[in-house]
């Protein structure tokens, strides 16, 4: 078994190289006709018909592309500083990369879902995940900004996340790593049936969209994937693939994949809410940060929680079920009707497609193959739906287009693979350049997809740009999926590593999009409304300064009675009320990045001169005529 294992990964990496090297300076393969431009040209002044919410894998932020045109409009940032929107730097948002760790300024962040209603995206909100310090993250869709993020206690690798339930009951957190539950010094060796993984359902208020981390399922120590939810007839339930099911410490070489067969994980979330009506948890201790970015002081606050309701399976029965899915599957897929769960084994020759309905059969007739820590595992031949026969190498995940067909990329061979849902036949191929994770129908993960095209995400893009020295970027190729073959149209970079996107159709977006924030709601503990407020105040060493800035100049500009030693707060507010005039500010010296800051809303940075003179500062964005003579001295003397 073992030798088979070690074949496969040489096999897998030597096919790679070779389709790799073919697809390179092959460009023709790729080339376009000229019907593929007309049907992404978007006219100057015209808008794009689809929002892509793209992930920036190692940026940690998220991107926001029209399609079909592929221009970028923005970088959202999330996890990670960012300098442009001070982000992370300003005193407002610092609280919002707050963690039981402290302040961590980074993160890994892959999987965007938008929210949904009745099944279908509704374009209030767009979850993500942070995989290296666990957190689930909140973009409201209204401004474009990131508002919320709660850390995930238990978890490591946070992985399978941030997926939706179809009326956004839950953003659905998995951890990819099992650890010790609760953290605690012990022996590695001792992982097997030691280690737990933590499956986090949290809430999200129905009004104020506000999370909630309402309960953890305490898992076998495998490692968790990918999942996806249930909809149509499955809602209520939740899919996990896991690989790992040896439980091995180490996974060098191929531990991890002596197993023919590792299980996609079903958790019944409705059945977890009884349990939890019950009392049938269990209340752990847990350090996680809950931060919320407040839109009328435009602060945010980080709250930290102390405890975590958990529920076992072994006591729960009806809980979780385990499907038997060949091999290591990645991507776990669900159909748009609910039926069909798609397994897709990175090591297995075919892709395998279970049943919901055959599912439940199986489970109320009791039909089962044994259990793993009181878990009943199900037959394979019982859950099965199909297979999809040798369809490419190395399937990673499936989208869904709404007309009985469904897409699933190839990482190894390169390829998206169209094929047919109940019959199981593949319809047509098409390569990517190169090495495809995950693709992305808009609205493919909802009851109701827009079917007219599929974004495919690359991780190698090799010679297909101009090159940029060692580091060349990631790219996103959309194709058109409205006929019966698919036909690609374009390919454009993307920002960071493109691990998932979200899609929605803009109309369902544009109406909400929020212009200025109206200067009479803000409520900012250091707001100045108005010029009769500018005022710098003194408390010891703390100097804060009430500045206004409007085209074009700002107010105070000149500013004495600064020492060396001093901690001097600048809190601006940008007092204009006219749809995209932001002001910036800077200062020579400050161990912080600009403030960009829109109209109506106050931000604060803090500076702590170290030299004695008469020093400048300035507006960074270009905002009028006389941008140019938008500035202020500002003098410093001994301390
Ligand atoms: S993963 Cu990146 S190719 Cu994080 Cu969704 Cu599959
Ligand atoms: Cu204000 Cu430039």
């Amino acid at each position: 078994m073992k030798r088979l294992n070690y074949f496969m990964i040489a096999l897998i990496t030597g096919l790679f190289l070779v389709t790799s090297c073919n697809q390179q300076g092959n460009n023709s393969n790729g080339a376009l006709s000229s019907s593929a431009a007309e049907k992404v040209y978007v006219a100057p002044g015209e808008h794009d018909d689809y929002y892509a919410f793209i992930s920036g894998g190692f940026s940690g932020q998220l991107s926001v592309y029209g399609l079909p045109s592929g221009r970028l409009f923005k970088v959202i940032p999330v996890f990670s500083q960012d300098a442009e929107k001070a982000w992370g730097y300003n005193e407002e948002t610092k609280p919002m990369l707050n963690t039981s760790h402290g302040f961590i300024p980074w993160d890994d962040s892959h999987h965007p879902d938008i929210s949904q209603t009745n099944g279908e995206v509704d374009g209030r909100y767009v979850f993500i995940n942070g995989n290296n310090t666990p957190r689930i993250a909140k973009i409201d869709l209204s401004v474009f900004e990131t508002t919320e993020i709660i850390e995930i206690p238990n978890s490591a690798g946070n992985h399978s996340s941030a997926f939706v339930t179809e009326n956004t009951e839950y953003v659905v957190a998995g951890t990819r790593f099992s650890v010790p539950v609760p953290q605690r010094d012990m022996s590695i060796k001792e992982y097997k049936g030691n280690f737990k993984g933590a499956l986090s359902f949290i809430s999200v208020d129905p009004e104020d969209g506000e999370m909630d981390l309402s309960f953890q399922v305490l898992m076998p120590g495998f490692d968790y994937d990918l999942s996806h939810p249930g909809r149509g007839a499955s809602h209520g339930w939740f899919f996990f693939t896991t690989y790992n099911t040896e439980e091995a410490s180490t996974l060098m070489e191929v531990n991890a994949s002596q197993n023919d067969k590792d299980f996609i994980a079903a958790v019944n979330w409705k059945k977890a809410e009884e349990y939890i009506a019950q009392g049938k948890f269990k209340t752990i201790p847990a350090n996680y940060a809950h931060n919320v970015y407040d839109e009328e002081t435009h602060t945010a606050t980080s709250t930290m929680k102390k405890e975590v309701r958990v529920l076992d399976p072994a006591e729960c029965p009806g809980l979780v079920y385990f499907l038997p899915t060949p091999k290591s599957p990645h991507g776990c897929d669900v159909d748009p009707s609910g039926e069909y769960i798609v397994g897709n084994g990175k090591l297995s020759a075919d892709l395998t497609v279970h049943s919901f309905t055959k599912m439940i059969d199986a489970i109320e007739n009791q039909k089962f193959d044994g259990e793993a820590y009181g878990i009943p595992i199900l037959k394979f031949e019982d859950v099965l739906a199909g297979t999809v026969n040798q369809p490419g190498l190395g399937p990673l995940h499936t989208e869904f287009d709404g007309k009985g067909n469904a897409y699933t990329t190839f990482f190894i061979s390169s390829e998206v693979v169209k094929w047919k849902l109940g019959t199981w036949e593949v319809v047509d191929r098409k390569p990517t350049y190169y090495s495809v994770g995950h693709l992305m129908i808009p609205g493919g993960n909802s009851r109701k997809p827009f079917g007219e095209y599929v974004l495919a995400m690359n991780k190698i893009t090799k010679d297909r740009y101009l090159p940029t020295g060692p580091e060349v970027t990631q790219s996103a190729q959309l194709y058109d999926i409205s006929g019966e073959k698919m036909e690609l149209l374009l390919d454009f970079p993307t920002v960071g590593e493109p691990h998932y996107a979200a899609g929605i159709a803009a109309d369902l977006v544009k109406p909400r999009s929020k212009k200025i924030f109206n200067l009479t709601d803000n409520k900012h503990a250091y707001a100045t409304t108005s010029d009769a407020d500018v005022r710098v105040e003194r408390d010891g060493k703390e100097v804060h300064i009430y500045m206004t800035m409007i085209r074009s100049h700002f107010n105070p500009d000149n500013i004495e009675g600064i020492k060396v030693g001093d901690k001097v707060y600048f809190h601006v507010t940008n007092l204009e009320q006219d749809y995209d005039v932001p002001h910036g500010v800077s200062i020579i010296g400050a161990n912080t990045s600009e403030l960009l800051i829109m109209p109506g809303q106050t931000e604060t940075f803090v500076w702590e001169p170290k030299q004695v003179g008469v020093w400048p500062f300035y507006c960074t964005d270009f905002c009028s005529a006389l941008h140019q003579e938008m500035q202020g001295y500002i003098r410093v003397s001994p301390a």
